[in-house]
């Protein structure tokens, strides 16, 4: 049950979860943590990707005894058909969640918004520009009907390539059709990759994996991508905004209400509903001063950046929050929700609400959201929180002190206005400051936590030292929110921690060096990021040779291979904090962590520490730096905006 002291500390690094799993431990209540040791030894058959269950002649597992399942089957074979299904799982999970946003955008461009609306005309026009889509003497709603249907043809196109891949430098695009994986339309490549895994299909592992890339394409130039483009124009583009983070902004004498999981339809009701005086009344009348709406995970990310709404946790503090006993009502929807969730809140007054027509669970009460009168579905579930505020034991609560302020909501097109202005926006200074040496590279840190791993701490001290050694940081997801719980979200930053040259350029740009970006479905926003970096000169005509690099230090989700497996695809080296299950064939690692760079200029690295993957990185970079002949510093005048504003175009 719960964990003694030294364990605790082992588990999770910021002193709000530290004192909140120590309750757990008082209060007998199991967590993740717990059942992790439960789960300490592991099949080697599993980790290594070789027990293989697709048909019922099995399952097979492969030793050195019997090298092959009962079909005849090797290892290879196995292993790569066990990733390309870990891919698809996130692929579909990442874009099924972008075929609501667009089908909700259809409604709204068919005037059956319910509430919902356009709200950012300007990313309307920016996808509609991007897809030549006629914007001339036509309304919005006409604009966003016509994008919709090219939205919803890059789901269903059968044999025509993904349009949104020429949203990619050409030379990518060049390379995915000569290695034959530009993928066509989004759900014929999840059932294609689900037919060629059945038993007796496709048997060679580089075919296969050929295939996890086509795949993962699909979601990051394609699901994820459109995703973001329907969430901007449907919400807003996110700009920089202002909140905090940790349990600590969980009300003490407020109807605490949390939103987990990824879909931002219902959150973005909820961030409206709360403020409505009829709410703040029924507040009230049971006692309490308001209500508290935060979040968990990456629906907290969405609703953070266009609302500054305060994030409570990332993944493995989603129990935690529970064991606060300050909770009223957790919302879950899809993605990353734990079973155990109805479990934890039994020990407490929380009610677990599932919303989602595709998710139930056990122990939930289910309240599917409705999206054709989404205000009042809101409304009835932050009632009920008000409902349950008088169940709360105060005898039970135990709200920690800390909370960190942060900046989130660095969106691209936010990034541009931020470094050159509304008249001059674009991604040259940055540009600069990398070919000058102040910055020596950009680097994605993205994902989740894995309750293997203590909470935060490689992707923490990893971002410290990037930072140090003057690389910009981009992140999003689970990622972002442990840099947010640390304090590192801020302009501040950069004066306290950030090397020299980085220091500068935030300084005069007015940035952290750790940027927000988003939730995980956003990490097409780093791909748009680094084709911006090509777009604008000087660093490669591919985004193979811009010194840019990823990393997952604590990934645990599908979703995690399938952005891994796009960012390599896109020519942008991957860093794993622990490996895929792939150990069993040396073959498909060998592919997986060197040949896909002659493919793609890029392939995936394991390193099992934030001090390896620190000089990983920095080789990676020097590297790139070094082809492109950057790798001496110059010594050239940085533009402030002053400066900038008083140059001729
Ligand atoms: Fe065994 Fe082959 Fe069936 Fe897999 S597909 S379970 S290896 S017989
Ligand atoms: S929520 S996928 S734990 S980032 Fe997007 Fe966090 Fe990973 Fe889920």
């Amino acid at each position: 049950m719960g964990n003694e002291t030294v364990a605790v500390h082992e588990r999770v690094s910021d002193p709000a979860s530290l004192q909140v799993l120590s309750k757990a431990g008082v209060d007998c209540v199991e967590t993740c943590f717990d059942r992790a040791d439960l789960q300490k030894v592991t099949c080697k058959f599993g980790t290594g990707g070789i027990c293989c269950r697709i048909c019922h002649m099995g399952p097979c597992r492969i030793t050195a005894k019997s090298p092959y399942g009962v079909c005849g089957a090797n290892a290879d074979t196995i292993v790569a058909r066990n990733f390309l299904r870990e891919v698809v799982g996130g692929a579909a999970a990442h874009s099924d969640h972008s075929r609501h946003l667009v089908l909700r955008l259809k409604k709204v461009a068919e005037g059956q918004g319910n509430g919902y609306q356009i709200k950012d005309s300007r990313a309307l026009y920016r996808s509609a520009k991007a897809y030549g889509v006629e914007t001339q003497g036509r309304s919005d709603n006409e604009i966003a009907l016509e994008l919709v249907d090219l939205f919803l043809a890059e789901f269903t196109a059968q044999e025509e390539l993904l349009k949104t891949l020429s949203l990619a430098p050409e030379k990518q695009q060049a390379w995915w059709k000569t290695h034959q994986v530009a993928p066509q339309g989004i759900d014929r490549m999840i059932v294609e990759s689900m037919h060629r895994t059945h038993m007796g299909v496709d048997h060679e592992y580089r075919h296969l994996l050929l295939q996890a890339f086509r795949t993962a394409l699909a979601d990051g130039w394609g699901g994820s991508r459109i995703a973001t483009m329907a969430s901007d124009i449907l919400f807003g583009t996110p700009v920089p905004v202002r909140s905090q983070s940790n349990l600590g902004v969980l009300g003490k004498n407020t109807v605490n209400l949390l939103v987990h999981g990824h879909e931002p339809e219902l959150s973005e009701m909820l961030a409206v509903a709360v403020r409505s005086p009829e709410i703040v009344q029924a507040a009230k009348d049971v006692g309490a001063e308001g209500v508290t709406l935060a979040g968990i995970c990456c629906t907290a990310n969405e609703i953070l950046m266009r609302h500054g709404i305060p994030v409570a946790g990332n993944f493995l503090q989603q129990e935690l929050a529970i064991v606060t006993g300050a909770v009223e009502v957790m919302i879950i929807d899809v993605q990353c929700c734990m079973p155990s969730l109805p479990q934890v809140a039994a020990s407490y007054h929380t009610r677990i609400v599932s919303t989602s027509e595709l998710a139930m669970t056990a122990g939930a009460t289910h309240l599917p959201f409705n999206g054709d009168d989404p205000l009042e579905s809101a409304k009835a579930i932050i009632k009920l929180a008000i409902d349950n505020y008088q169940n709360r034991d105060p005898q039970k609560v135990v709200i920690p002190s800390e909370t960190k302020p942060l900046v989130a909501g660095f969106s691209v097109d936010a990034i541009k206005y931020m470094l050159g202005g509304r008249y001059r926006a674009s991604f040259r200074p940055l540009n600069d400051a990398i070919m000058q040496g102040r910055i020596k590279g950009v680097v994605g840190i993205v994902g989740c936590n894995n309750a293997k791993e203590k909470l935060d701490d490689y992707i923490n001290t990893l971002t410290e030292e990037l930072i140090k050694q003057n690389v910009l940081v981009l992140k999003t997801g689970c990622a972002a929110i442990a840099s947010a719980k640390q304090g590192r979200l801020t302009p501040e930053t950069a004066l306290d921690h950030a090397g020299s040259g980085l220091r500068e350029v935030c300084e005069a740009v007015g940035i952290p060096p750790i940027l927000h970006m988003g939730s995980c479905v956003d990490n097409s926003r780093i791909l748009e990021a680094a084709t911006e970096i090509v777009r604008e000169g000087g660093l490669g005509d591919d985004l193979s040779q811009v010194p840019a690099v990823g990393v997952a230090p604590e990934w645990m989700s599908e979703k995690a291979v399938s952005i891994g497996c796009y960012f390599v695809a896109s020519g942008i080296d991957v860093i794993l904090g622990h490996p895929f299950h792939i150990s069993g064939s040396e073959n498909v690692s060998h592919f997986l962590n060197e040949q896909a760079r002659e493919l793609f200029g890029a392939s995936f690295h394991v390193c099992s520490d934030a001090k390896q993957a620190t000089e990983k990185i920095m080789s990676l970079l020097d590297a790139a730096r070094g082809k492109l002949g950057i790798d001496k510093k110059a010594e050239r005048k940085l533009y402030d905006m002053k400066d900038r504003r008083a140059l001729d175009v």
